[in-house]
């Protein structure tokens, strides 16, 4: 407080005099209980987040999308089982982010007159606190931003996604860990009720009377987080649910195309007679696709933005094309779509992929023919993994020991 006396005559008008904050409703009893349901709900959508990055095979050929080298060093070989993984860290990932919206909203709103506070730092200590918290505050608006463009198909700028997305989450990662470091204890002196004799710096001087109470804002939050999770959770569980999605994207297919036939420059004479899969030295028909031994699974194809399908696949295991191409202990394969538009579709799998005996080159789904949005001739289908790998229209196949 006397820090704030001396520097009175020189402290701007407005939102950076104490005074101008007057809701009684500040204070760190609200900020603790916020903070704490958002430690762990960006923590889960910051964990889920990471994840999904190394679920894309980062090392293999033509799979980095952020320069390898530069990566942070947390890479493991993604699991192919339960078929459902990708579809759960993804669609938790996206729920959980898209729900923190409001809590995060009114976390700031509680803090505000903290972030107005001046001056900006007296302490090289509060230099580095409130640069974290403006770190913190700004990559997390990005990543929201960035995310929700994304699933939107909205790309109004002019670097790529993931790339910017990637980064944006390394800043996040360093300032969450720093401003959680430097706060829990105080929260956690606040929770054991040992807070009593220090001041609450986030509490108005001057309060006026309230309008709402604390459980009242804290009610008011929460039923925005439940209606954002209503209206998004359903993309990713599926089935029924998909309908009560009303907030999701691409909710009114009952199983969404990511990119069109059309859209990927997919023309009939390429998938037609003339159609060939190249395997190295074999290439092969449709016909003799169909004449190889079949097998039928049920897997989802689980996209980034956060849907996810289950579908009944039929077609020929990525082990027995390996054979066939005279690589029998394949550890990866590398395959290339006849799609030239929209950038040319190019994906690795890894040797756990291509073994994992439900993995297939699928040319059938629901016991009918491909249709031709979802890839026909023939598509990739591996379990747990993320659906733009899951390559439509695939042209070739490069095995490799
Ligand atoms: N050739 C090609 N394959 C592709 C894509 C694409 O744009 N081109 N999209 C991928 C993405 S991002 C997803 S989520 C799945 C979606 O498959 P679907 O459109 O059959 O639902 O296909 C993947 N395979
Ligand atoms: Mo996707």
């Amino acid at each position: 407080m006397a820090r704030l006396k001396e520097g009175e005559g020189k402290t701007p008008p407005g939102p950076f005099r104490p005074e101008f904050w007057k809701s009684p409703l500040r204070g760190r009893r609200l900020t603790a209980i916020l903070g704490l349901v958002l430690l762990v709900g960006m923590g889960i959508v910051l964990i889920t987040g990471f994840l999904s990055h190394i679920a894309y095979n980062p090392d293999l050929r033509g799979n980095a999308i952020v320069d390898p080298a530069r990566d942070l060093p947390i890479n493991f070989d993604w699991p192919t089982s339960p078929s459902w993984l990708f579809a759960l860290t993804q669609g938790l990932h996206v729920t959980i982010g898209l729900v923190m919206v409001p809590i995060l909203l009114t976390k700031l709103w509680s803090v505000m007159p903290r972030l107005f506070a001046w001056p900006l730092a007296s302490t090289p200590a509060q230099a580095i606190e409130r640069g974290s918290v403006a770190l913190l505050v700004s990559s997390t608006i990005f990543l929201i931003a960035t995310g929700l463009f994304n699933a939107q198909y909205w790309y109004p700028f002019n670097f790529g996604f993931v790339a910017a997305h990637y980064w944006a989450a390394v800043i996040f990662l360093g300032s969450f860990l720093l401003h959680v470091a430097i706060k829990l204890p105080l929260v956690v002196r606040h929770y054991r009720g040992r807070d009593h004799d220090e001041p609450d710096l986030l509490k108005a001087a001057r309060p006026a009377p309230a309008t709402i109470s604390r459980r009242g804002l804290l009610a008011f939050t929460g039923a925005g987080a439940g209606l954002v999770l209503v209206g998004n959770a359903g993309q990713a569980i599926g089935g029924p649910f998909r309908k009560i999605a009303f907030l999701a994207p691409r909710r009114e297919s009952g199983f969404p195309v990511n990119k069109t036939a059309m859209a990927a420059g997919i023309k009939p004479e390429m998938t037609g007679s003339t159609y060939r899969l190249e395997l190295g030295n074999v290439s092969l028909s449709r016909e003799q696709l169909l004449a190889m031994p079949q097998h039928t699974e049920s897997l989802p194809i689980a996209c980034v933005e956060g849907w996810s399908a289950t579908r009944s696949w039929t077609g020929v295991r990525l082990s027995d094309l390996a054979k066939m191409a005279g690589v029998p202990d394949a550890g990866e394969v590398y395959v290339q779509s006849l799609q030239e538009s929209g950038g040319f579709r190019k994906a690795s799998l890894s040797r756990d992929q291509i073994n994992d005996s439900r993995s297939m080159l699928a040319l059938k789904v629901e016991g009918e023919d491909l249709s031709m949005d979802h890839g026909f001739p023939a598509r990739v289908i591996v379990p747990a993994l993320p659906g733009v790998h899951n390559t439509k229209w695939v042209a070739s196949m490069e095995f490799t020991a």
